[in-house]
């Protein structure tokens, strides 16, 4: 068993931390041993609820004195770096939330830290592990609608994100940062890399300080011409959050991952297939973050699989450093109004 020590026991950690107990329960391949917070009294509660019973308030003691296998960091963007070069001192693998830093140049420093001390890197970047988007990839490789030449991964909603996570209100910079990064990342594993992205920005909401809208063009390597669109500024007569929407169009027909996680395919032809790509509720799960619980159970699960394999992360820090330029090629174009050319990263 792979032991392991969470650090960051906030909002979103719940769900790590009822993930990783599920991966113990099912095939004891993972566990996490301790966990770490700078804030007591949070740290005592998820102690509590989850049973684990070696409990640090500092990081660097923590790392000094358990033996660990890995370490999965849930704290938000700004103590990224600092954790993650942390692990790479001890040469301790380290998960690392997204987004990946606040900076490119701090997000290039903390795959260089763990590049250089030779430790695998994953972001915990899940989007691209919900089934429902997984499936849409297969289908893609499979060559049934042909080749793609035009796609859009749309994420729309008025869901008060705000209640559970209200730093989310607090950044100049907030839904391209924040939620594009998972929707870019999307578009990145559908279609492949970008050349080149125009973004437009808005904000809505006069009681947060960043944008909540965002629309992006992006022109993909392969030819694919995509639209990534973001908004926590729409009100729909359905409220899908946290539901990503997918379309493509392609040379032998053109795919839908519509509302209610409802997939249809229709041939150049016009034969029309219909699948419910509905996620599992989880036994620890709860509606409507199914989709986004399943997909934390599945990337952790790849992370214990390429952990005891030596195999690198899909998500690696390199994969995640071409979704980052993405996301600062999204703010540049929309600050100067200029389509950004997508370099090396
Ligand atoms: P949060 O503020 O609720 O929790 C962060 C916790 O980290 C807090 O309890 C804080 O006390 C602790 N912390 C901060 N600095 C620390 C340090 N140096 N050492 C130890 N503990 C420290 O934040 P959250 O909403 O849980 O978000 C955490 C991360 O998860 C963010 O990067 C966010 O973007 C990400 N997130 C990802 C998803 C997803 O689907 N992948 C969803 C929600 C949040
Ligand atoms: O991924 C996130 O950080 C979350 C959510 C899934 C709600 O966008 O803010």
């Amino acid at each position: 068993m792979l032991h392991g020590a969470l650090i960051g026991c906030g909002f979103f950690a719940i769900n790590q931390l009822n993930a990783w107990r599920d991966i113990a329960a099912r095939d004891g391949s993972a566990d996490i041993v301790a966990l770490c917070d700078t804030n007591a009294e949070r740290l005592a509660e998820v102690a509590a609820a989850f049973g684990i019973s070696r409990t640090y308030t500092d990081a660097a003691e923590m790392l000094e004195r358990e033996t660990l296998d890995f370490v999965d960091i849930c704290t938000t963007a700004p103590s990224h770096r600092a954790l993650v070069e942390l692990a790479a001192s001890r040469k301790l693998p380290a998960i690392c939330q997204k987004p990946l830093a606040p900076t490119i140049e701090d997000a290039r420093a903390i795959v260089d830290a763990c590049d250089k001390a030779g430790i695998p890197l994953m972001v915990h970047e899940n989007f691209r592990w919900q089934s429902p988007l997984m499936a849409v990839r297969d289908i893609l490789a499979s060559g049934r609608i042909g080749r793609p030449f035009w796609g859009r991964v749309s994420f729309r909603s008025a869901f008060d994100v705000y209640a559970g996570q209200p730093n989310l209100a607090t950044g100049k910079r907030f839904i391209v940062e924040d939620l594009g990064v998972h929707v870019l990342d999307v578009a990145r594993f559908l279609f492949g890399d970008v050349l080149g992205l125009t973004a437009r920005l808005a904000r809505v909401n006069p009681d947060i300080a960043g944008e909540d809208v965002a629309t992006m063009m992006l022109a993909h390597e392969n030819g694919v011409t995509s639209v990534v669109d973001c908004s926590y500024a729409t009100r729909l007569e359905e409220e899908l959050f946290p539901q990503t929407l997918v379309e493509i169009d392609a040379s032998e027909g053109s795919l839908r991952l519509s509302a209610g996680y409802q997939l249809t395919l229709t041939s150049r032809t016009g034969g029309v297939e219909r699948h419910d790509l509905s996620p599992p509720l989880l036994p620890w799960a709860s509606k409507p973050w199914h989709n986004v619980q399943e997909s934390v159970l599945l990337i952790q699960k790849h992370w214990v699989e390429c952990l005891l394999a030596g195999t690198r992360p899909s998500t690696s820090g390199d994969d995640n450093l071409k979704t980052f330029a993405l996301v600062n090629a999204a703010y540049e174009s929309a600050a100067t109004g200029a389509t950004i050319q997508l370099r090396d990263v």
